[in-house]
């Protein structure tokens, strides 16, 4: 034990710093990692463009703004004074509830003293001969550190499209996840417009709907959006969590999508049609993820099994949807259920019944223009108040190439991944060593704050083992991030995401135009990527020493 805790502190051996490891980021990422590094003894500060924690949750703050997924599982597990204390009150939570919990977070696990807002980093830059990272704020500012570590987020980097006369509108206009925070956007009686119908968007249409005068709704991709049936957390049910909050973290550790599921036995081409669409009806009942993942063992990977669930959903949109064309135009045809990241739906389809909604198709005819008054679509003005850019984020890797990180000889990382993503399990790349990713690109498409939570105890413990072991510089092997990238490609093509192309999602590239197409995100399974990342620490983390490996086994604090 040294002074700065159970393991000697980063500068040892080296060159001093300010601090032994910089976090970037302050959302649930950020606050977890530097928890964990408060616990092996490092001296840490967490840097965050934001005036307060919360990350994604600080920023989106567009009316509808919730969880997808639910309350028990959208959430730390690992710490007991968190968890006891902590009361929810909706099964999916709203954005200023999980605000508040991560402002809890912060306060219970003692972290604002280590943490600093409103500091943009501009450029992370390797030191070679130093064995440093040296980080610079926007302002001008420099932090050194042994480690740098990124919890940016991998969806907060906003896209905004590139449509002519974007910037001559004359009314309002906001990105979902730049909205303001300082005060509340009227919108009663004006004429709104949204663009997008991602998850942002479609949270957004039928909270926007209630109070706008005239609400347009631009429509390029439909979505297949599943029923959420949200509800309030009694205190039973918040009991029975408490009671059961290690069962259920080791059951979402075990799950593909990292959620504490029954995992399906059937597949959905298996069984009579009655019983297929019985066990559909339960699962659209249960609502959210339930529908995606506890149907269905092969909605993902097969595609008859896949047809079966896309034509429910299509059912469902004409059984709610009064007006027949609406419904139609809803319904997606060119692309399978899974093609991109399902939303979860809070009145979504029913809100197409008002009168004050008006969907606008712009598929068959791309927005032309913005005016100063409003968008162009098939040659006719829609004169708006308030636009409203639901239009996504250049996803995994967008906060990470929008900065400058320089690794060896001077490389960018931006520039490492322009002919195609390389890591090692998406927490570290060669040629910068001793820089990690929290849910970098290539870690599992699933639940986030279990990834995450996963991910801060891995870093934590490998930063730990890189100290005890004296090993200067902790990075992937060239042969290893080689062989995941190869992996993820494997993994990704055999499923029905595949497919993403067709939908532009997010998670396959297909959203920013330019970007190449390729997974952005391991789609083999968060179970068995947790597996893998347990087993190469207990392997004592040879495929991220290429400098030489040190013999011991290495068990002693894999923890999570
Ligand atoms: O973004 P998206 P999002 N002209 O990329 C449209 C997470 N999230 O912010 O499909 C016209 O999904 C685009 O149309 P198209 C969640 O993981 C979670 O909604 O390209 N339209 C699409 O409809 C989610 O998956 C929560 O044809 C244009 C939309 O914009 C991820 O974030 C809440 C256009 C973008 O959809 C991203 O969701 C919110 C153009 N030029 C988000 N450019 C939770 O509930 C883009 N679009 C936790």
């Amino acid at each position: 034990m040294t002074e700065t805790g159970i393991y000697p502190g980063g500068t040892e051996g080296g060159a001093a710093t300010d601090f032994d490891a910089i976090v970037i980021g302050a959302g649930f990422s950020g606050l977890g990692m530097l928890h964990h590094l408060n616990e092996i003894g490092l001296r840490s500060i967490v840097l965050d463009a934001a005036g307060g924690v919360g990350g994604t949750w600080y920023w989106n703050t567009y009316p509808g703004a919730r969880t997808d997924s639910e309350f028990y599982y959208y959430s730390f597990s690992f710490s007991r004074k968190v968890r006891e204390e902590w009361v929810w009150k909706e099964r999916y939570p709203a954005q200023p509830e999980v605000l508040a919990y991560l402002e809890f977070v912060a306060e219970r696990l003692d972290l604002y003293k280590d943490i600093r807002f409103n500091t943009r980093i501009s450029r992370a830059e390797y030191d070679e001969a130093e064995n440093t990272w040296t980080v610079t704020t926007e302002a001008g500012d420099t932090f050194t550190a042994k480690y740098v570590i990124s919890g940016m987020g991998v969806l907060s980097a906003p896209s905004m499209p590139n449509i002519p006369g974007i910037d001559s509108f004359g009314g309002e206009s906001y990105h979902t996840s730049r909205w303001p925070r300082d005060r509340e956007v009227d919108l009663s009686g004006k004429r709104v417009g949204i663009i997008g119908l991602g998850a942002s968007g479609v949270q957004l249409v039928p909270v926007v709907a209630e109070t706008a005068g005239e609400l347009f709704v631009f429509q390029r991709t439909p979505n297949y959006v599943v029923a959420s049936s949200n509800r309030e957390v009694d205190p039973e049910w918040m009991q029975r969590v408490r009671d059961t909050y290690d069962e259920s973290f080791e059951k979402a550790f075990d799950h593909g999508f990292a959620v504490p599921f029954v995992k399906p036995t059937d597949g959905a081409k298996e069984v009579e049609q009655v019983e297929r669409d019985r066990v559909f009806e339960q699962g659209w009942k249960e609502g959210g993820f339930h529908f995606m993942l506890e149907t269905f063992n092969d909605l993902a990977v097969d595609q008859e099994s896949n047809n079966h669930a896309s034509d429910f959903i299509r059912r469902k949109i004409r059984e709610t949807v009064k007006d027949p064309t609406t419904a139609d135009l809803l319904s997606p045809k060119d692309y399978p259920f899974n093609g991109k990241r399902p939303p979860g739906g809070h009145g979504y389809y029913e809100a197409y019944n008002r009168d004050n909604v008006h969907l606008v198709d712009t598929k068959s005819h791309p927005i032309e223009e913005v005016t100063e008054k409003g968008l162009v679509v098939n040659g006719q003005l829609y004169e708006l108040d308030v636009i409203m850019w639901a239009t996504g984020f250049d996803a995994m890797t967008g906060t990470l190439t929008r900065v400058d990180i320089v690794g060896e000889g001077g490389v960018l990382l931006r520039d490492k991944w322009a002919d195609g993503l390389k890591t090692n399990l998406g927490l570290s790349v060669n040629g910068f060593p001793n820089f990690f990713m929290i849910l970098g690109p290539q870690t599992p498409y699933a639940n986030l704050p279990v990834a995450i939570q996963a991910g801060v105890a891995w870093i934590s413990d490998a930063i730990a083992f890189a100290q005890k072991h004296h090993i200067d510089r902790f990075e992937s092997t060239k042969d290893a991030e080689e062989a995941w990238a190869a992996e993820v490609n494997r993994a990704g093509s055999a499923t029905i995401m595949a497919q993403g192309a067709k939908a532009n999602a997010w998670f396959i590239g297909a959203n920013i135009p330019g970007k190449p197409i390729e997974f952005n995100v391991f789609m083999g399974g968060a179970d068995v990527y947790f597996k893998r990342c347990d087993e190469v620490a207990r392997n004592g983390y040879a495929t991220f020493i290429p400098a030489g490996r040190v013999d011991e086994p290495w068990a002693e604090s894999l923890h999570r």
